[in-house]
């Protein structure tokens, strides 16, 4: 019996994607992949999360407009955050790449996501609308910045348990 190649992906909805009230077309094209999805939030993305998240590119010459975009600096309010998923499944990272299309949105094939909704901004910038993990260690690294083992429903990766102190928590008033 061969295993099943399991694996998760992180899929981040970018700032353009919502502005462009494209979320459930986004959800319906990646369901094409019958993967099952683990984890989602909605989140403003702080700049060290930004700077972390994209950091094998900090010596390009466009990743002050790449941070400045994901955290919605481009897009402004209320659509200066992003969708965060985490998808699991066979092949999840191939099978979401496909149908996210490739990075430069002009290239992509029309019927991807990028090719049929990304542009590139007079300023060199690829509002590609999704991020998609390329790789299993890459999809860990990500996934493990992005979410808490508490935020995701299913277990991925080891976790342990820790007792905190004085930690202050933000909890509803009533
Ligand atoms: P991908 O998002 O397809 O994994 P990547 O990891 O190489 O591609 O780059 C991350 C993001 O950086 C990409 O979604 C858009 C931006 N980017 C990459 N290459 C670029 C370029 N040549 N000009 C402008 N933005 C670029
Ligand atoms: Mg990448």
């Amino acid at each position: 019996m061969t295993d099943k190649n399991v694996q998760q992906a992180l899929v981040l909805i970018k700032p353009d994607g919502l502005k462009k009230s494209l979320t459930g077309n986004i959800l319906t094209k990646l369901s094409e992949a019958k993967l099952c999805i683990v984890g989602a939030r909605v989140l403003h993305v702080s700049e060290e999360l930004a700077k972390e998240h994209y950091k094998q590119l900090s010596d390009k010459p466009f990743f002050g407009e790449l941070v400045k975009y994901i955290r919605g600096g481009i897009h402004g309010e209320p659509y200066d955050r992003v969708m965060a998923l985490v998808y699991q499944g066979e092949n999840a990272i191939d099978k979401l790449r496909k149908i996210a299309g490739s990075t430069n949105p002009e290239e992509a094939d029309p019927v991807s996501i990028r090719g049929a909704y990304g542009r590139i901004t007079t300023k060199g910038v690829y509002e590609n609308v999704v991020h998609c993990s390329s790789d299993p260690a890459e999809a860990e690294r990500e996934i493990k910045l992005w979410f808490t083992p508490d935020e995701i429903a299913a277990d991925i990766y080891p976790t342990k348990k820790i007792v905190l102190d004085k930690v202050e928590q933000t909890v509803w008033e009533k």
